[in-house]
């Protein structure tokens, strides 16, 4: 309860920052995006996402915190884009209770509206277990998100409970296969052929795929050799604050 308290002042106090981690399209090996990541810079430290948005969930705060992020993101995306470096798309976390939320709609319209930025270069990244609890209404929300302009991803895909076919319901337009399956994929036989299988099915369905937590030089491979779209991992690049992540983008040019 103690950290419930302090993360409802974290907000106005100014202590919560976005970090950056860029995507790579795995053809041209260039910048395609970035991933927008939530940090908490408290007076005890920095404190990790897995720690505080669970709470956030939980107590309800993810929606006041949630309409920060998407904002903040927004800001920065118009600002990259205004810059003349590159034309990034920037994709946001939320969360199952954010998106479920009635006035969410009305957030991504004043998020949009307040920064102009190009819904074409945002994405929304939503996880299986916010899709899967009330799908007609999902369908719904999603739909006219789709309308806005705004790209759909599913994050962490794999890990919940649906499957492929079921995706064909929902318009999205791109899958994240979580790191779990791509950290097995050199492991074991069945670990390639199940990213082998995730990326040709997807592309099936008319998505784009990203894979998550690509490490290292044989991952980047396999993937590649496979036709994944785009990776993202510490092999390419790590979340950074904004100015490292500018000077990254800066670097590609
Ligand atoms: O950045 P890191 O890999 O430590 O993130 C850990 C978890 O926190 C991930 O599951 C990620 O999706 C989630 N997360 C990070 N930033 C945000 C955010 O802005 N909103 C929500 N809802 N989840 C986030
Ligand atoms: O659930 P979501 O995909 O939003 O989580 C993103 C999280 O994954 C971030 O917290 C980020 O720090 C973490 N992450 C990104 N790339 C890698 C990677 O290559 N390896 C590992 N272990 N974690 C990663
Ligand atoms: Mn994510
Ligand atoms: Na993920």
């Amino acid at each position: 309860l103690q950290l419930e308290a302090r993360l409802s002042q974290a907000l106005e106090r100014g202590e919560l920052e976005l970090f950056y981690q860029a995507q790579c399209d795995l053809r041209t090996r260039k910048l395609s995006g970035f991933e927008a990541l939530l940090r908490w810079r408290s007076p005890e430290g920095l404190i990790p996402p897995d720690r505080f948005i669970p709470l956030a969930e939980e107590s309800g705060l993810i929606v006041p915190i949630g309409r920060w992020v998407l904002l903040q993101a927004c800001r920065q995306a118009k600002a990259w884009h205004d810059s003349g470096l590159g034309r990034p798309i920037v994709a946001v976390n939320i969360s199952p209770r954010q998106f479920q939320h009635p006035e969410f709609m009305a957030t991504v319209h004043d998020a949009l509206d307040s920064t102009g930025m190009n819904p074409r270069f945002i994405e929304l990244e939503i996880t299986e277990g916010a899709m899967m609890d009330d799908a007609e209404s999902t369908i719904a929300k999603m739909a006219e998100l789709r309308a806005l302009g705004l790209h759909l991803a599913i994050d962490d895909f794999g890990t919940g409970y649906s499957s492929l076919a079921y995706l064909k319901r929902f318009p999205i337009n791109r899958l994240k296969i979580d790191r779990a399956f791509v950290r097995d994929l050199g492991h074991h036989e069945g670990g390639a052929a199940i990213v082998q299988a995730m990326i040709q099915l997807s592309h099936s369905l008319g998505l784009t795929v990203v894979a998550e937590g690509v490490e290292d030089a044989s991952q980047e491979a396999c993937l590649r050799g496979w036709q994944c779209d785009v990776m993202q991992g510490f092999g390419y690049a790590r979340p950074v604050p904004v100015a490292d992540a500018t000077a990254f983008m800066a670097g590609q040019c």
